[in-house]
């Protein structure tokens, strides 16, 4: 790359100026369009209200909080192009799991839609007094859509570095303390150059769909980063459940859907699989897609859906395949500029068939802010992302499961630990213990285990009561699904947690 490098350029004038200002870049369910031209005016706008009203100096911070829609990306571009550097935060995250995230990255604005600036505000007041938050899309005479309208729409974009911050993305780490990885310009365009050109492969006509929340590394590839230097279109969904993501598929002209398994196992089992015969490619990550599901769709449909592994760590997916190259029940083959290997318990290179940590090295890497966990993170070179897998003899990897205590749901990643602080602030739980536990349709769910004080009543009434307080406390996606109450935990003699003996429970 060259030394200086703007991925907000690269992203909006680069494509808007190759494929035609006049293509459509962006629409919505609703009826929306915005093409390449009016994105570009509205990245340059929403970059001369940070620069020019709200003083924004570049490499400082920004917290973008809002469900995916046009502005949302417009926010992005924007910050991108003023040389801010941009802190993701999903819409579903409480106050409990935001107010670290404000702390560590310190933004000096917040860019908010309406709909979600109540929680920032909780937690400026307890946190960050400085941050200046501007509220889109509501009825505030500020709102960061109307301070756009009154802007011209020219902007000359910062000249970054390609190693420039340009991305600050927590996740949230098994025990629910986020880490925060950094992402340089450059590392944008990566993803493009890796996944995006030679697995994925856009193509200018293509309309594409995504669940994954913007937010979520996966999103900001999936409808952000490959749609636009591909000069394609991206539908952008507030939230969609199976059905409706079926429907907007064949009613809106969709070629290119990822989503997580759950997704496309629900929308099998309803038998709406039909209506995905408009795509000419499928994408899942976010966990492994079962074979059975696999086979299901390409028998049905005759579409080879492309299975990825990424991490946040990473940006996005670093093994994968496509077409002839995809293996039925394997995860792929490190997509070209990565490298992995399968570590032993002392970080010895394992051979074939022997399961271990998978390690990965490449183009991007994993930089936490300021966190000594970097460290396990990142051994010997390698980025240990914490999942299990072997590789067979010709280099396909296989996954096998989690190798921490994070639980994969529907292709959310949910911190075991996070959830057990979570049920023992309610007043009942002596303590508890959450594992996975198998399921057909997420491939896990949150089990928790849990101990009541003396003279608190076991039952289902009691198991909704804590649902709901976890679904209070933290993002409710992280709420167990299945609730079990037991007399005590199992402890080994010095007094430790045998959470085996849990998992064996829940998996027979
Ligand atoms: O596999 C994942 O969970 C993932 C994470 C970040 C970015 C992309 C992907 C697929």
């Amino acid at each position: 790359y060259p030394d200086r490098l703007n991925a907000g350029t690269e992203l909006i004038d680069v494509p808007a100026a190759a494929f035609g200002a006049d293509r459509p870049a962006l629409r919505t369910p609703e009826g929306e369009v915005w093409s390449y031209g009016e994105l570009r005016t509205r990245a340059n706008q929403v970059a001369q209200v940070l620069a020019e009203d709200l003083g924004l100096i570049p490499g400082q911070r920004v917290l973008l909080r809002s469900p995916n829609n046009p502005w949302t990306v417009a926010a992005w571009l924007g910050v991108l192009k003023a040389g801010g550097v941009v802190v993701t935060t999903m819409a579903a995250l409480r106050p409990r799991e935001l107010a670290p995230i404000v702390e560590r990255t310190r933004p000096a604005i917040a860019l908010v839609d309406h709909r979600f600036a109540e929680d920032v505000y909780t937690v400026r007041i307890s946190t960050a007094p400085q941050l200046r938050v501007v509220e889109y899309g509501g009825s505030d005479p500020d709102d960061l859509v109307k301070r756009a309208a009154g802007k011209s729409g020219e902007f000359a974009d910062v000249q970054t570095a390609a190693d420039d911050v340009a991305l600050l993305g927590p996740t949230s780490g098994s025990t629910g303390v986020p880490k925060i990885t950094m992402h340089f310009h450059r590392d944008l365009m990566s993803i493009e150059n890796t996944f995006g050109r030679h697995t994925l492969r856009l193509r200018p006509d293509d309309v594409v769909a995504c669940t994954a929340p913007l937010a979520f590394t996966f999103g900001l590839g999936m409808l952000l980063v490959f749609p636009l230097r591909a000069g394609a279109c991206a539908l952008l969904t507030e939230s969609s459940t199976p059905d409706q993501l079926a429907q907007y598929v064949a009613d809106l002209g969709v070629t290119v859907l990822a989503t997580a398994p759950t997704a496309y196992r629900a929308i099998v089992r309803s038998g709406r699989d039909r209506l995905l015969s408009g795509l000419r490619a499928a994408v899942s990550a976010g966990e492994h897609i079962t074979e059975d599901v696999w086979r299901t769709l390409r028998d049905d449909l005759g579409l080879s859906v492309i299975d990825g592994i990424g991490a946040t760590e990473l940006l996005h997916i670093f093994i994968s395949a496509a077409g002839d190259e995809i293996r039925p029940g394997a995860t792929g083959k490190p997509v070209p500029g990565y490298r992995a290997t399968i570590l032993g318990p002392r970080g010895e290179e394992l051979g074939p068939g022997e399961p271990g940590r998978l390690g990965v090295i490449g183009p991007v890497g994993c930089r936490y802010l300021d966190d000594p966990r970097q460290k396990d993170y990142v051994a010997d070179g390698w980025n240990v992302t914490g999942d299990i897998f072997h590789r067979d003899e010709d280099g396909y990897f296989y996954y096998h499961a989690r190798g921490d205590d994070m639980i994969v749901s529907s292709g959310y990643n949910i911190g075991g630990p996070e959830v057990e602080a979570a049920l023992e602030t309610h007043p009942d739980v002596l303590e508890c213990a959450v594992v996975p536990r198998p399921d057909r349709d997420r491939g896990s769910v949150v089990c928790a285990f849990v101990v009541l004080r003396p003279g608190a009543e076991p039952g289902p009434e009691k198991a909704r009561e804590l649902q709901e307080h976890v679904k209070q406390t933290l993002a409710p996606y992280k709420y167990p699904r299945d609730i079990r109450f037991a007399e005590r935990l199992p402890r080994n003699a010095s007094g430790k947690l045998q959470r085996f003996a849990l998992r064996r429970i829940v998996e027979d």
